[in-house]
């Protein structure tokens, strides 16, 4: 049978037409067989609806916290402490939004429209980190963001660089670039404020203290010795337990370099598994942040939704220009 239909499955879906009827046994073990293969599976690959609608949903949500990520830092902006701090902060918040935008191309590449996406985020039905939903209201804050919050999402990220789904694992790479030097920048800030006097480091402790376990979250639910159809499609290659542990290893040093105690009482080392145990993490307080948006969730949103409208005119004068530019290059093709 001969189709004259080009498009793609992600522009059929885009469309709001059904896709493929039919994921038998065999088309399953097939793809799962390219997976397996090390094979990058691309927009216009066929793919099973579950990983598509997989990736849509974690490359979104990923999306998104990369924006509402740049609120609580917006908030420090005009009351950073001297000129150098404040441009490398706007210069960080703006990296914050490159990254929103390759994750919502990403996301698009799947056939769901940006628009769609956002407005799913601002009408609460999408997730955003948890982490962001946490106050900020010290400047040591703007430290330990950088230090932990930026450096848990750069152990999350690395192995997303090898994601299968190209157009994801492409975004990624320059994303962790930039967020190696956002976490050396953060702990740069911790550092200064750590070895100054003692009213700056007891800030710096107070941030640490607060911020500590709401990062240890961000790697997502307790999977010990799970292995999750994400991972057998190899979009997560590790487990959330597993990339929390490496966070907790390679952090745990740092804090001690800089004479700050990381707030559990039961941190040790383990000997025999040459790595940290920790306390108890309060799973309750995480759902409670999922279903209920946290301390600062509903501002978030609110904010959200005014930075959007302000931003109408930009989408629409971009919008125009497009169109202008599209007629202009028509005309000269008819020519
Ligand atoms: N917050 O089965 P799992 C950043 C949800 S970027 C909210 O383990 P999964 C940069 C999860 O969606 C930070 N929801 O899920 C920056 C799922 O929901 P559903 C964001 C969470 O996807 C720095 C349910 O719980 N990074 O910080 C969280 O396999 C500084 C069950 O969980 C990414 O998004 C959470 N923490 O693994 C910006 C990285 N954890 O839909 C500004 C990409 C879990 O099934 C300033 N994402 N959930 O009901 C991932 O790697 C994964 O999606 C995980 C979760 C690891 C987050």
């Amino acid at each position: 049978m001969y189709s004259t239909d080009l498009r793609t499955d992600a522009e059929k879906k885009s469309a709001g037409e059904a896709l493929r009827s039919v994921e038998d046994a065999a088309f399953l073990a097939a793809f799962q067989k390219r997976i397996d293969d090390g094979a990058i599976i691309e927009p216009k690959d066929d793919m099973p609806e579950k990983y598509r609608k997989t990736l849509t949903r974690q490359i979104s949500q990923h999306a998104h916290s990369e924006i509402i990520g740049m609120l609580p830092e917006g908030n420090w902006v005009t009351r950073a402490p001297s000129l150098k701090r404040k441009m490398i902060l706007l210069a960080k918040i703006q990296d914050e939004a490159g990254h929103g935008l390759y994750l919502y191309s990403a996301a698009e590449t799947l056939g769901t429209k940006r628009d769609d996406m956002v407005a799913d985020l601002l009408s609460g039905k999408a997730k955003y980190s948890t982490i962001f939903t946490y106050p900020t209201p010290s400047w040591a804050d703007m430290g330990t963001v950088g230090w932990l919050v930026d450096g848990a999402a750069i152990t999350n990220q690395i192995p997303l660089c090898r994601c299968s789904y190209g157009p994801y694992a492409r975004a990624m790479v320059r994303v962790c670039k930039e967020e190696s030097f956002h976490q050396r920048q953060g702990y740069e800030v911790v550092t200064v404020l750590a070895r100054g006097t003692a009213e700056q480091k007891k800030m710096a402790q107070e941030s640490l203290d607060r911020i500590w376990w709401p990062s240890l979250m961000m790697f997502g639910p307790s999977d010990a010795g799970q292995v999750s159809q994400n991972m057998k499609w190899k979009i997560k290659r590790h487990s959330n337990d597993e990339l929390r542990q490496r966070f907790i290893d390679a952090t745990v040093p740092q804090a001690e370099i800089l004479g700050l105690k990381i707030p559990d009482p039961d941190l040790k080392w383990n000997e025999e598994r040459g790595s940290y145990d920790i306390g108890e993490i309060n799973w309750d307080e995480f759902w409670g942040v999922i279903k209920g948006g946290g301390t600062c969730g509903k501002m978030r949103i609110r904010d959200r939704k005014t930075a959007h409208k302000d931003g109408e005119w930009v989408r629409a004068a971009a919008a125009a220009y497009a169109e202008k530019q599209e007629r202009k290059h028509s005309a000269i093709a008819a020519e």
